[in-house]
């Protein structure tokens, strides 16, 4: 398979604030060079780098994200500094924009997990050119193709940054795949977590009749991002259905819903696929409850792959630095096993 590997470590939050206190921040550099490492122990893995990756078109992310949104995230390259800010405070429910700094940040975020620096936009853009990237192999006639970049997306909205996201990546390849012609686009979200994000700017943006957006996650009853993720979105344009899983899902029982979503995409006849992957559903995360083991990465792979569709996969999470690279080549080796 394809890789594009964009490594980014100039990002790099030592810090998230959960329940008032620090902790060490999870979405770490390292995840990207153990990830690399296992890459290049695989014989099928052609990884490309940033310097031959076809530079994102200008207007690409104004069609995903709302301007001013953009604007700010962009104009943190000269307001930060190597600091990392974080907001305390965030909009009520009807709430006007402020030029405050700390409110600004605010409005234009959902958490204190995804503070900003001067080198924070620079990294997301290069992580949402591995997803374009990603796309146009596919569209290239690749099978499959991989955009293995950080920050990852699927949290960040229309008009917001949150879980560790500021630009959305898989809503980056869909939007490639669609631009370019491709009519029945399907997404489905492997992470732990609600694919929020997505899910907002599928409801906001990518209003298309033929879009199937499926997320299986952690219930938002226990899980970030708690708002979201519980209910069938069908609002007149195509389809966003959520799979809320209880704590210790298994392997079993986790294909169980991985087929039940499969055969929804099938049904729907879905031409090209995007999948946000993270193994933060691993029975080792430090974030997640579920318990995969690394051997039905494998196995998650070779279905996804029976669909016999193109496929774009994204990373989006995945957290244990002792387990992530033998996950990512074991479902490698599930996509290469067909
Ligand atoms: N201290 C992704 O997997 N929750 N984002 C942190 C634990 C935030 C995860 C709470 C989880 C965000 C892409
Ligand atoms: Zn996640």
């Amino acid at each position: 398979m394809i890789e594009f590997l964009a490594k980014n470590p100039d990002h790099a939050p030592p810090v998230e604030i959960f329940n008032g206190r620090r902790g060490r921040h999870a979405e770490v550099p390292r995840r990207l060079d153990v990830i690399e490492q296992a890459l290049l122990r695989l014989e099928s893995s052609k990884v490309i780098y940033p310097p031959s990756f076809q530079s994102l078109p200008d207007q690409l992310l104004s069609r995903i994200h709302d301007h001013s949104y953009l604007n700010f995230l962009a104009s943190t390259q000269e307001t930060e500094t190597s600091a990392y800010r974080y907001p305390s405070v965030f909009p009520y429910r009807k709430s006007e924009p402020t030029k405050q700094p700390n409110g600004e940040l605010g409005f234009y975020s959902i958490d204190m997990y995804t503070p900003v620096n001067q080198t924070t936009y620079a990294s997301a853009k290069l992580s949402a050119e591995a997803a374009y990237n990603a796309a146009l192999a596919v569209l290239n006639g690749e099978k499959s193709a991989y955009a293995i970049g950080r920050p990852p997306g699927h949290h960040a909205g229309y008009d917001y940054m949150g879980g560790y996201c500021y630009l959305n990546n898989a809503a980056v390849a869909s939007k490639t795949l669609a631009d370019h012609g491709q009519t029945r686009v399907g997404i489905l979200d492997v992470d732990y977590h609600h694919g929020n994000g997505t899910e907002d700017i599928f409801r906001q943006v990518l209003k298309y009749p033929w879009f199937v957006n499926i997320s299986i996650h952690a219930d938002p009853n226990r899980k970030f991002p708690y708002f979201s993720g519980r209910h069938l979105i069908d609002e007149g344009y195509g389809l966003g259905i959520n799979f809320p899983l209880e704590e210790g899902v298994n392997d079993g029982r986790y294909d169980e819903v991985l087929n039940k979503s499969l055969k929804i995409l099938s049904d729907q006849k879905v031409s090209h696929l995007v999948v946000p992957v993270g193994f933060d559903t691993h029975e080792e995360d430090p974030l997640g409850d579920f318990r995969l083991t690394t051997a039905y990465y494998k196995l998650m792979a070779k279905n996804i792959m029976a669909l016999s569709i193109p496929t774009v996969f994204i990373q989006e999470g995945g957290y244990n630095l002792r387990t992530i690279g033998k996950n990512i080549a074991s479902f490698i080796s599930g996509v290469e096993d067909n």
